[in-house]
């Protein structure tokens, strides 16, 4: 099957419209219509495509993000617009505004998502740096000013979803993860018994063609109960995870932290901040053994653990690579690369392109046009990506490129695509996805 010849310039003028058309000014949109607020993660990787274009803007959008951290250290997963009201669950229905912790001037969720804004720092820095002048004394201005801010946010992780030291970050909501309905939450979530939830109508699903591409009405239904189980305890830390239905041990947050602890530390030695960047190189340590300690000598993939039911969760996801992305025994690491490579992942030869699918094709659990059930996600393969590039590994990088770029020849910049056929589907014109988008074409 052909597909659109690859323009590099037409792909890069597109993907610098859809990100200035979902500017709010400081802040840009998840995507127009569907998600009409600014994301904790998407955020982060939209200041990384957005330093390719515009060092001052990217670094915008990372300190309004971050001007609505909790006093906790915590990272919200939405920062609400206040003009915007068309998405459910709305702040209303969080009901954060008496939670202690939260920010004085925002409305924000009551969770966090995974951690990867330090490597965005990191990338608003480089760019900086190669422009030199001004461009570079903000962009240096900003890495420092913004460091603590970081190191309050990866303390937290390690101080309140880490306190056993095991090396793992534990979640309270598959939101949390970014990978809201993967079949790695379906154990979990089967033995959460959701208690009377007040009515609610979704707006997801009047902004896709399908409804199927989304998560279901008893999906959300679990999803609103744990947010409930939250709001009563005021979103204070060691109450919610005293009282939660949904606890467990993200082996792909986990590996976020590794790498993002890391590359915190590079920052830190930058900055003369010595002790701190040793605290965050040991963090980095414990979260890859962490990370490498999951591995299932059986399939060669990374697993989460679910508190609650004490046992491991092992569907055939892409998040089984966690290991990639935290970096780590390079043994371990090639192993994962051939893996992901090989006939069951990335080299399946019914896959459109030779990318990852978010669930293995060969898994019972594959489906290919629902949401984190089989699609192929853009960002994510971008940070694998970049993964790849930290840790000189030419051969996974060079097809993760070449396909991406391919796929995204279409212009669609969907949120997510069917793996076999090619097909965009969920939000068009998805912030991350342009952002990704950027980067690759440097
Ligand atoms: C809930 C914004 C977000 C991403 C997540 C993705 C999806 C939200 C939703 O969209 O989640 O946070 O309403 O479905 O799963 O990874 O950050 O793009």
């Amino acid at each position: 099957m052909d597909g659109p010849a690859l323009d590099v310039a037409v792909l890069r003028r597109a993907a610098v419209e859809v990100l200035r058309r979902n500017d709010l000014g400081t802040a840009t949109v998840a995507a127009p219509g569907l998600y009409p607020h600014q994301w904790s993660w998407d955020s982060a990787f939209i200041a990384i495509g957005l330093s390719r274009i515009d060092v001052p803007r990217a670094a915008a959008e990372l300190r309004s993000l971050l001007g609505a951290q909790w006093s906790t250290g915590m990272i919200p997963h939405i920062v609400f617009s206040p003009g915007a009201a068309d998405y459910f669950p709305g702040p209303d229905r969080w009901g954060t505004d008496d939670a202690p912790a939260r920010p004085a001037d925002r409305r924000t969720s009551g969770i966090c998502q995974p951690p990867v804004h330090a490597i965005a720092v990191r990338h608003i820095l480089d760019r900086g740096r190669e422009e030199g002048g001004a461009v570079q004394e903000a962009a240096e201005v900003f890495a420092a000013e913004t460091f603590d801010a970081l190191l309050a946010w990866h303390r937290w992780l390690v101080r309140a979803r880490d306190p056993d030291g095991v090396g793992l970050v534990e979640i309270h909501h598959s939101w949390e993860s970014g990978f809201d309905n993967s079949p790695r939450w379906d154990g979990p979530y089967s033995r959460v018994v959701p208690g009377p939830v007040a009515p609610f109508t979704r707006r997801d699903t009047t902004h896709v063609e399908d409804a199927a591409q989304r998560p279901t009405d008893e999906e959300y239904r679990r999803y609103l109960w744990l947010v409930d189980q939250m709001r009563a305890v005021g979103f204070e830390d060691d109450r919610v995870r005293e009282s939660i239905d949904f606890r467990v041990r993200d082996v792909f947050v986990s590996a976020i932290l590794a790498a993002a602890a890391e590359v915190l530390a590079d920052i830190g030695d930058d900055l003369g901040r010595d002790a701190e960047a040793a605290e965050q190189r040991a963090v980095a340590r414990r979260f890859r053994a962490g990370v490498a300690a999951t591995v299932d000598p059986a399939t060669g993939l990374a697993r989460d653990w679910d508190v609650l039911a004490d046992q491991w969760v092992a569907p055939l996801t892409v998040a089984g690579f966690a290991p990639l992305v935290a970096g780590g025994d390079p043994g371990l690491l090639t192993r994962q690369r051939s893996l992901l490579l090989g006939d069951q992942w990335m080299g399946h030869p019914a896959l459109r392109f030779p990318l990852p699918p978010s669930t293995s094709p060969v898994s019972p659990d594959f489906r290919r046009r629902t949401y984190w059930r089989g699609p192929v996600w853009p960002f994510l393969n971008l940070l694998l990506g970049w993964a790849s590039l930290r840790d000189s590994a030419w051969d996974l990088r060079w097809v993760l490129r070449d396909a991406s770029l391919d796929q995204l020849a279409d212009l669609t910049f969907a949120e997510y695509y069917e793996p076999i056929t090619g097909e965009a589907l969920g939000s068009r014109n998805q912030s991350w996805t342009a952002a990704a988008a950027l980067e690759w074409l440097a």
